[in-house]
């Protein structure tokens, strides 16, 4: 009888501890390319549907701030509003030729940018058009029944989150169902960056979500990015003026390899960690970062040209995570 309970209570402690392992996520046997016998949770697609195939402008993520639908709460306080709906069957073109089914929110890899001011109330409204189970986890600081680990959003399911912003910086937000590293690294994961009142100084900003994907399927990362696309920023640089400020939101959302790094050519940059600092730790051409770590790096180019930057871990340059700025004179205008 004890063995019995003893048991049952074993199995019941496993569901909550592992909140995202239901019936619809049983693992299947893969075997991949190199031999390896791995199991997923399946997303080897039946050959005979045909999925939505995700087009994705590097270009334009960029430089593109979501601020949500604005209004004033009666205590004064300024609510955003987002709607952010999760799938999990549309198919990417990574590289000419490799497509990739990415599981996304609003329809990317990465997500929308979340952007608000410390104190404002940021509501997401959050809908689960997948076939497996999802949540959106935001880094920050919220009460716990709003940190999306434990309220599991089935399939057709809706949750909607509500916190006060904060604190200043720029933190990811990212699925946290399990198994974790495999919905992140099909591409459930975003930026959410948090304003402090007085604003910062004006400067051309830009998002880089440093990611790769394992389009193989055994843990291994088979492509490295800057924003999704292999080499997009090296054949398309970001044109950038001489002498004006740049701010780069920077999050590392690689799975599977332990770190990552930034070098910029020609110059060095003031970097703060997780942006929570008015006053930067250090000055540098050079940072480190693990997963989900990130921060903001500023500089400006006092000489026109081009300049590379990329992952100086050589093999995640060469596999797609490099780019190249393209300094032009103040004068000149920007194409
Ligand atoms: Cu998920």
């Amino acid at each position: 009888m004890l063995t019995v309970i003893v048991a049952t209570v074993s199995v019941s402690l496993l569901y909550f501890v592992l909140p995202g392992m239901t019936e619809a996520q049983t693992e299947k046997t893969f075997v991949t390319h190199s031999g390896a016998v791995i199991k997923t949770t399946g997303d080897v697609l039946d050959p005979v549907y045909t999925p939505q195939t995700v087009e994705f402008d590097p270009a334009k993520y960029l430089r593109e701030f979501n601020y949500g639908r604005i209004s004033k709460l009666d205590d004064g306080r300024t609510l955003r509003e987002f709607t952010i709906i999760a799938e999990d069957d549309k198919i990417m073109e990574i590289s000419p030729g490799v497509f990739y089914n990415v599981w996304t929110f609003n329809g990317t890899v990465p997500g929308p940018t979340i952007r608000a001011t410390e104190g404002d109330v940021v509501r997401v409204k959050f809908f689960n058009n997948g076939l497996k189970s999802h949540t959106m986890h935001f880094h920050g600081i919220h009460p716990a029944e709003m940190d999306g680990v434990f309220e599991t959003v089935g399939p057709g399911g809706q949750f909607t989150y509500e916190f006060e912003a904060g604190p200043v910086g720029v933190h990811p937000y990212h699925c946290h169902m399990m198994p974790l590293e495999e919905h992140i690294s099909h591409g459930l994961y975003g930026v959410y960056i948090v304003d402090p009142k007085e604003g910062r100084s004006p400067a051309d900003e830009m998002v880089m979500v440093l990611n790769g994907f394992d389009t193989d399927f055994d843990t291994e990362n088979n492509f490295y990015a800057a924003n999704s696309i292999p080499f997009y920023y090296q054949h398309h640089p970001i044109q950038i003026n001489k002498d004006q400020l740049i701010r780069v939101y920077v999050v590392n959302m690689v799975e599977f390899d332990p770190i990552n790094n930034l070098h910029l050519h020609g110059n060095l940059y003031y970097y703060y960690p997780t942006g929570t600092d008015t006053v930067p730790s250090t000055f540098t051409d050079m940072i480190t970062l693990s997963q989900t770590e990130r921060g903001i790096m500023e500089f400006k180019y006092n000489y026109t040209g081009k300049y590379l930057f990329h992952a100086h871990k050589v093999e995640f340059s060469e596999k797609g995570w490099i780019g190249i700025f393209l300094v032009k004179d103040s004068e000149a205008k920007v194409e």
